[in-house]
């Protein structure tokens, strides 16, 4: 049997979804393997004790354990000081103004409306540039709509109705696009010994 790469994941969360997502694109084959949060595997824990997902271990052992590096090294993608930005900025101001308008009862002294406001400072921004051109890398999309999908879905009748034509149409592309569907692929949670699961599941680059 082949020798993979081992990719520790879980489906819902957004760094894993940037990370599979560039697995996809450049049909670079992992084993996929589903992690249960409250109950993370032995082996992910040994080789990346921070406990986050994803996790990529490499064949010859080399541990990623940040999306955005994983990224980086599935796709040989050198980050442009703009996109570094971007990425910053998403990872940074916006998922601080995520966390809180979704969850406000998990901080103190928060509220939510607050949190949607200043998390659609960085949206907006996002409309008025996705309105420019060029437009953004398949790479820096996927680097940052995962986290877009999930203010969106929080309300959507209120996402819809705000004024930003850009964005409502490149998230929308996003989600319908082939190598997302493929992303999402529904897995079981991994348990040790199981046979092993292959990612993607369909051969080929999209
Ligand atoms: N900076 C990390 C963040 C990853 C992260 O926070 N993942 C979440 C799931 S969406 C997680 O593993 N949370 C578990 C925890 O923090 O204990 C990355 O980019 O990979």
């Amino acid at each position: 049997m082949e020798p993979l790469p081992i990719l520790y994941s879980f489906r819902r969360c957004p760094y894993a979804m940037r990370a599979r997502m560039a697995v996809v694109r450049e049909g670079f084959r992992v084993e996929l393997r589903e992690v249960v949060l409250r109950d993370r595997p032995e082996h992910m824990m040994e080789i990346s004790p921070k406990g986050t997902v994803p996790v990529l271990q490499l064949l010859d052992g080399t541990v990623i354990e940040e999306s955005l590096e994983i990224m980086q090294h599935v796709l040989d993608w050198e980050l442009s000081e703009e996109e570094a930005n971007w990425a910053e900025r998403n990872d940074g101001e916006f998922k601080h103004h995520l966390d809180r308008y979704k969850y406000p009862n998990r901080y103190e002294g928060v509220e939510e409306d607050e949190h949607r406001a200043l998390a659609s400072v960085y949206l907006s921004d996002l409309n008025t540039r996705l309105g420019q051109q060029p437009s953004f890398s398949n790479a820096l999309s996927d680097a940052l709509f995962p986290f877009v999908r999930q203010f969106a879905n929080h309300d959507r009748t209120w996402f819809d109705a705000q004024p930003w034509p850009h964005l409502h149409a490149w998230l929308e592309a996003c989600l319908a696009s082939e190598a997302f569907g493929r992303c999402m692929v529904k897995v079981k949670p991994w348990v040790s010994g199981q046979d092993r699961l292959l990612f993607p599941q369909a051969e080929g680059t999209l």
